[in-house]
């Protein structure tokens, strides 16, 4: 059998989408899963690699998702399959709290390194982001003696309680699922599309409304943390406006607010740079990371001021599985791949590609209101004709027509309007101008 990266790099459609060993495995996935799980696309997938998936009828797909930007290096990515099977052979798991092993203390090390900031730093190892943010919060909360979490319009923390409580959108993410986890504060992000006030004067009028909103309504000396997205992710690939990040951590630090920088979707090499935050200088107290760390083995961190990380009770953090040996193995396959293969450069290189496609759209076709983001996670958000009115029916239909064609593509937004590009970084060239070429047809079609 082929290898997931050397898979041939092609669209290939061999029957429509899905096919029928496709459709066979949906009737039982309806059987047998919870209907509440979510679909992206309604094929199966057999083997994925490079920049494409395969699906168990033999369509080669083009995957503009990588996993929800987790697959950043690829699926099945050379180093990450030799070291874990490597660690399978070993030993599977322990527990790092039971009997410490050396590949956990190897990829906290990598992260003190990799993430930005020059002081000491420390990390720990989780199972998911949702669960690297939770327990961000708990250090921060442990580590200030303060309760309140400052979190954003559009944000998105996760599924479990308390990061549903900081996660903007109600359906799907809350409907039905409260009450939520108390003393979590949303306050205005600088959205630059959306923003109602000066469009000049974004930057300034956002930070006095959230300063405002800390300083009279929660009390800036109550609150742990102030916890941000560099650039959002499911709530629409929403770019702050410069200035934005570096004045709320400037906010943050004079108040004695840890800055927390959830880089669950943005980092490891995804926007051209190792992390969102390095792009304006901004160095968190505490980053949480997943998704891209683990090559596509679930893998969660914090990483943070050793002072911060080192603030709660002895074995007050931890977990059975947190930082797997095989997880762990995977992600220092991953980290190699990233940084041997330069694919922070390559990122960069793809966004150069993928904004001249998206701006020419946005020229041609009405429906594109805005196009934003950077390196390999850019998207469109698509409005009424000569508004900012939202258009999801544009945006269904033109994820639909790309499905039809083997594009995989994800949407994204408060208002079910954004689609949003998140192509693995090993991605050829040919492929990624092929699924923007089928894109571009696709509003087209919808405009
Ligand atoms: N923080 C910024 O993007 C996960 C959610 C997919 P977990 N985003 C994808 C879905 O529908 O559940 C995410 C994120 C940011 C935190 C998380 C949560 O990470 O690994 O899904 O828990």
């Amino acid at each position: 059998m082929t290898s997931g990266p050397h898979l041939p790099q092609e669209r290939r459609l061999v029957t429509a989408i899905p096919g029928p060993k496709s459709q066979e495995l949906l009737a039982r996935r309806s059987e047998a899963t919870s209907a509440s799980l979510g679909m992206a696309i309604p094929v199966f997938v057999a083997q994925a690699g490079g920049g494409v998936i395969i699906d168990v009828d033999g369509n080669s797909i083009i995957d503009m998702a990588a996993g929800i930007a987790t697959v950043n290096v690829g699926n099945s990515a050379d180093r990450v399959v030799a070291n874990v099977l490597k660690q399978v052979q070993s030993f599977t798991h322990t527990c790092f709290t039971v009997a410490p092993y050396s590949g956990y203390v190897e990829v906290c090390e990598a992260l003190n390194r990799l993430t930005p900031g020059t002081f000491k730093k420390k990390s720990l190892l989780v199972n998911s982001g949702a669960e690297a943010i939770e327990n961000a919060v708990k250090i921060a909360r442990a580590f200030t003696k303060r309760q309140a979490i400052v979190v954003f319009e559009h944000a998105y923390h996760g599924r479990t309680n308390l990061t549903m409580a900081m996660t903007a959108k109600n359906i799907p993410y809350k409907e039905g699922f409260g009450p939520f986890a108390p003393e979590v504060y949303r306050v205005p992000m600088a959205y630059p599309f959306r923003w109602l006030g000066d469009a000049s004067k974004i930057t300034e009028e956002a930070l006095d409304l959230v300063t405002h909103k800390i300083e009279k309504e929660i009390g800036a000396h109550n609150v742990a943390a102030i916890v941000i997205e560099p650039i959002q992710g499911e709530g629409g690939f929403v770019v702050p406006s410069k200035g934005f990040l570096p004045g709320l951590a400037a906010f943050a630090k004079a108040n004695g607010i840890l800055f927390i920088a959830d880089e669950v979707q943005t980092g490891f090499a995804r926007t051209g740079d190792f992390f969102a935050c390095n792009e304006e200088g901004v160095e968190p107290d505490i980053m949480v990371t997943a998704k891209g760390i683990g090559g596509g083995l679930p893998l969660g961190a914090i990483t943070g001021r050793a002072e911060v990380m080192d603030a709660a009770v002895s074995s007050g953090v931890g977990g059975t599985f947190g930082g797997n040996p095989v997880a762990c193995a995977a992600a220092l396959g991953a980290i190699a791949t990233i940084e041997e293969d330069n694919l922070v450069a390559r990122a960069r290189h793809m966004g150069t590609i993928i904004s001249k496609a998206l701006e020419a759209m946005k020229s041609k076709y009405a429906i594109v209101g805005d196009v934003r983001g950077r390196g390999a996670m850019q998207a469109i958000e698509l409005v009424m004709p000569g508004t900012t009115e939202p258009n999801s029916k544009a945006m269904m239909d033109a994820v639909k027509y790309c499905q039809q064609k083997g594009v995989l593509l994800l949407t994204a937004g408060t208002y079910s309007n954004v689609i949003r590009l998140l192509p693995p970084l090993v991605m050829p060239d040919a492929l990624l101008e092929e699924a923007l070429a089928i894109l571009d047809e696709a509003i087209a079609a919808s405009n």
